[in-house]
């Protein structure tokens, strides 16, 4: 599908979802609580995995309310029109989910009680997972080929334009204590310990069953036989089914199932390059 975003300040957004006026309102005008979380994230690193794991603490691990009301509605992203009109609903404390980078975050929130879980992914599966999810859904550009598209993922060519932009703005909140940052690499090798981690970040006391509980409604099986959030509820015209699936493979390093040799050689480079002046290192790189 021929799609063009639009930029709001220097950042690539789809007319789709998002307008100019929504994006200020977002900034500048939204009202953040001080009992609100807030899952942040480039796309595709793990949002609404996270999404279902805090839907779940806040019920303490009782499955119903996943069971019975879409991902969506549970946690709308505040900077999207359909969000806007969704977050009346959310009863406190709110869990709400961006895309946002940094600079053009709530503006409300850096003067509130607020926290914020900032869930980051190897950029290598993203490419590949946001790929995938551009053939689906009709608000990204479809992908002409795989060269194509790694060109526009490490240009920022892409919505919420670069990855690396998006890390490196939001990582300097790392020292703040109401910022818990995790990798979605993390998540998959214990995902117990990890939500024992969040609930203490969020001061949330559930006991041995509910935390699994918790993890065992949050596990990708559990999670693409949701309907509630696996996405199939969504209209075909709006996110295709027949071209994939929303809860498409869920594991580490399947990049190394698409990547050739040479795009991995240019990635790297590209990488090494851009986060050269951020002294930290990742999970992904140790693995
Ligand atoms: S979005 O569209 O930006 O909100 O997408 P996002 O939720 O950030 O990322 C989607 C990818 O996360 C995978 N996923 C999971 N992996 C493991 N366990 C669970 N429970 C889980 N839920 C979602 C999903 O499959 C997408 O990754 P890929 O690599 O495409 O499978």
């Amino acid at each position: 599908m021929s799609v063009k975003y639009f930029t709001y300040k220097g950042v690539n957004f789809s007319p789709g979802s998002y307008s100019q006026e929504g994006l200020n309102f977002a900034e500048n005008e939204f009202q953040v609580q001080d009992d609100d979380v807030y899952i942040v994230t480039y796309p595709k690193s793990g949002t609404n995995w996270m999404i279902e794991i805090l839907s779940l603490i806040k019920k303490n691990g009782d499955p119903t309310w996943c069971n019975n009301v879409p991902i969506w509605l549970r946690s709308p992203w505040f900077e999207t029109l359909e969000g806007q009109s969704q977050i009346k609903d959310v009863t406190p404390p709110r869990v709400l989910t961006s895309h946002l980078p940094f600079q053009i975050f709530a503006k409300s929130f850096f003067t509130s009680k607020a926290k914020i879980i900032y869930v980051m992914r190897n950029p290598k599966d993203i490419l590949v997972s946001l790929f995938h999810f551009s053939k689906m859904l009709c608000l990204y550009k479809d992908p002409e080929s795989s060269q194509e598209f790694l060109e526009d993922f490490l240009h920022g060519n892409v919505p919420y334009s670069s990855w690396f932009d998006h890390v490196k703005g939001w990582i300097q909140m790392k020292d703040n204590k109401n910022f818990f940052y995790i990798t979605y690499e993390e998540l998959q090798q214990d995902l117990r310990g990890n939500v024992v981690k969040i609930c203490e970040f969020w001061g949330k006391e559930l006991n041995e069953a509910q935390i699994d509980s918790v993890v065992n409604h949050a596990s990708f099986t559990a999670m693409k036989d949701n309907k509630m959030s696996n996405y199939t509820l969504l209209p075909q015209d709006f996110m295709d089914t027949t071209k994939g699936s929303f809860m498409r493979k869920g594991i580490v390093g399947d990049w190394k199932n698409h990547f050739t040799v040479a795009q991995n050689e240019y990635f790297d480079k590209v990488y090494q390059e851009k986060m050269k002046d951020l002294n930290m290192s990742f999970f992904w790189e140790e693995m």
